[in-house]
């Protein structure tokens, strides 16, 4: 079991227990202990075979016996007893914003509600307001929040699902019959969020198929079994995380693939491209229709007719009467033949959403897409100072490590107060320590930066000398998303005007699944951005991938440069930058077109663009 499950399931106990009533102080030291965990970067399975879990800072015994249990068992009985008494559901109600778990356990006890269909219900009828603490705007407000949560329910965030996949992944990998194993869905595509998991299983051996069934199914890391065939299986893990995997022969693997990994979009569009030409695409393979060629005998004729039966509009490849295995099977193998036999070269998958990724390939300018490891350096992240875990010299060694040339320290400003944003004095401290970091860590640039707040006015939190001394400026807003589009629009372009501005980070504020993004008109932003020469950020924190992959395109179409950074709040998250570049991808961005692919002379030109 893995840290971030391990964690979760912790929290769900934490939420029940609070709700049931538990010591405050219990609860306290749970979400410590949860925490750490959290933070941790050794898997706790490791560490629990190295020392006693409880050696941890935070991990108490009660804890240190839970992840015992859940390390050994997968399971944890003091959550089966407390979901005897506490309804399992409310934990989920805890999760909407306005609602915590002291009103979740006034809701349960007094009105009897514990899911956000039955708290609808109850806050139309009136009968939240009328509680003790709970007023009209907090009834809006959860109304507002149960709309949301409707939006996202069941999508995990991909950087999730990579980690609760990984396990099941190791253990099928180590099943010999089968020879490929892949994900495909919205997953391979790089998607920010996944509904459920495809997986396919090339097994040659069709009398191996059902022990490669067995062995999936009988994962100790699956919850329930939904339905288990001959060729198709289905599991939702401990996790939540429902898995479909397919087993198939090498023959239609390649075809299979390309047809799962999607999108629905795409298929459909190939597929028509496949009529076109007289061929019927499919998850099992390239067929040349009936009558046109022979079945293996190499009798192939056409394959360039336009009549074509009609296949719908990408249903299953099994409408009307006809079998999708029937014809030649021109090809199916690998998705390069598939792409191969449609005149296509290969499109990556990031590239599969029906986004004219299909004529670009066919005019052969595909984008060559940016690639994590052409970063030199990362221009946003937080230390001790302002929000962040680690100190300046702890992240400027981890960028170092990593192979950057340059890196920024940019801490918040002093509006942000839970942040504790720093204050002109403060920062100027702070340099002091930059410049240490400058001579104790060798072979990187340490820029002097700022995450300066945007102002409800649009002006910034720090005055201009303060903004001069700094190498660069990075600005956002972090407070008044009620504002409408206009007057939101307007604080940003303000912004944008001010001349020492570099960089617009996490333009459009979401947090995926939590909140939505503030009222903001992206096309004036980047025009903006465009006009005065400011770079906008794809911030690479998974529950962020702000901007999105759309904005980027356009971004990347208008010429913005963009940046990508991971905002770290502590060195592990620098890594964050390995799964938010599908992102990137997503917005067909090449290296030219991301700021901070430029080596260390080219990203010093960029900061001097306005001087001169
Ligand atoms: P998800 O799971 O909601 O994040 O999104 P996907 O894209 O993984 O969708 P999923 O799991 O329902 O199906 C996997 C792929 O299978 C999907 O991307 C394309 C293909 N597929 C599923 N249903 C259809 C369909 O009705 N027509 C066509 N052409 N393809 C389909
Ligand atoms: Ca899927
Ligand atoms: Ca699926």
């Amino acid at each position: 079991m893995e840290n971030i499950e391990i964690a979760r399931r912790l929290e769900e106990l934490a939420d029940l227990l609070e709700i049931q009533g538990a010591n405050p102080f219990r609860i306290r030291a749970y979400r410590n202990a949860i925490r750490t965990i959290s933070g941790l970067t050794r898997p706790l399975a490791e560490v629990a075979a190295e020392e006693a879990l409880t050696d941890l800072p935070g991990i108490g015994k009660d804890i240190g016996g839970y992840i015992g249990e859940l390390l050994d068992t997968g399971r944890l009985s003091i959550l089966d007893e407390v979901t005897a008494e506490v309804p399992r559901e409310l934990a989920t109600l805890t999760r909407l914003d306005g609602v915590g778990p002291k009103k979740a356990r006034k809701l349960w006890k007094e009105l009897d509600v514990t899911t956000p269909d039955e708290l609808e219900s109850a806050a139309r009828e009136g009968r939240v307001a009328a509680l003790p603490g709970f007023g009209k705007k907090s009834v809006e407000k959860i109304l507002r929040a149960i709309e949301d949560f409707r939006k996202h329910q069941g999508r995990f965030l991909r950087a999730e699902a990579v980690q609760y996949l990984r396990p099941l992944l190791a253990h099928l990998e180590g099943v010999e019959a089968i020879h490929r194993l892949e994900v495909a869905g919205s997953y391979r595509r790089g998607r920010e969020t996944v509904g459920d998991i495809d997986l396919l299983a090339l097994v040659d051996d069709d009398g191996a198929r059902a022990g490669v069934m067995e062995a999936f199914t009988t994962f100790p890391g699956v919850d329930r079994v939904e339905m288990s065939g001959d060729t198709r299986g289905s599991v939702v893990l401990t996790s939540g995380l429902p898995v479909d995997l397919r087993i198939l022969g090498s023959d239609s693997y390649g075809a299979a693939l390309h047809y799962f990994t999607g999108s629905k979009e795409h298929n459909v569009e190939i597929r028509k491209r496949g009529q076109k030409r007289g061929l019927r695409v499919s998850e099992y393979g390239v067929f040349e229709e009936e009558g046109k060629g022979g079945d293996g005998d190499g009798d192939r004729s056409g394959g360039n007719g336009t009549d074509g039966r009609s296949e719908g509009d990408g249903a299953r490849g099994r409408d009307g009467d006809s079998d999708p295995r029937a014809g030649h099977r021109i090809a199916g193998a690998t998705e390069e033949e598939v792409f191969g036999a449609l005149d296509l070269p290969w499109i990556p998958p990031v590239l599969r959403e029906n986004r004219g990724e299909i004529q670009a390939a066919e005019e052969g300018r595909l984008p060559s897409l940016v690639e994590a490891g052409q970063l030199r350096g990362d221009l946003h992240m937080h230390t001790t100072w302002s929000d962040g875990r680690d100190s300046v010299r702890e992240m400027a060694q981890a960028c170092r490590d990593r192979g950057y040339a340059y890196m920024a320290i940019t801490d918040h400003s002093q509006a942000v107060t839970v942040a504790r944003g720093l204050t002109p004095e403060r920062l100027r401290e702070q340099w002091g320590e930059i410049d240490e970091a400058r001579e104790q860590v060798e072979g990187i640039h340490i820029l002097r930066g700022c995450e300066v707040d945007i102002l409800k006015d649009g002006s910034l939190d720090l005055p201009d000398e303060v903004l001069e001394e700094l190498d660069i400026v990075l600005v956002a807003v972090h407070s008044h998303f009620e504002l409408d589009q206009a007057t939101m629009t307007k604080r940003i372009l303000t912004a944008l005007r001010h001349p020492l501005v570099d960089i617009l980070v996490h333009p459009t504020g979401r947090l995926i699944n939590r909140r939505e993004p503030y009222p903001l008109d992206m096309e004036a932003v980047l025009q903006a951005a465009l006009e005065h020469d400011v770079a906008v950020e794809l911030n690479t924190n998974p529950r962020r991938l702000d901007l999105h992959d759309r904005h980027l395109f356009r971004a990347r179409e208008l010429g913005v440069p963009v940046v990508i950074s991971t905002d770290a709040h502590r060195t592990a998250q620098l890594a964050y930058v390995d799964e938010g570049i599908h992102q990137a991808q997503r917005g067909w961005l090449e290296a030219d077109h991301v700021l901070n692919t430029r080596d260390w002379d080219g990203m010093q030109a960029w900061l001097k663009r306005r001087e001169g």
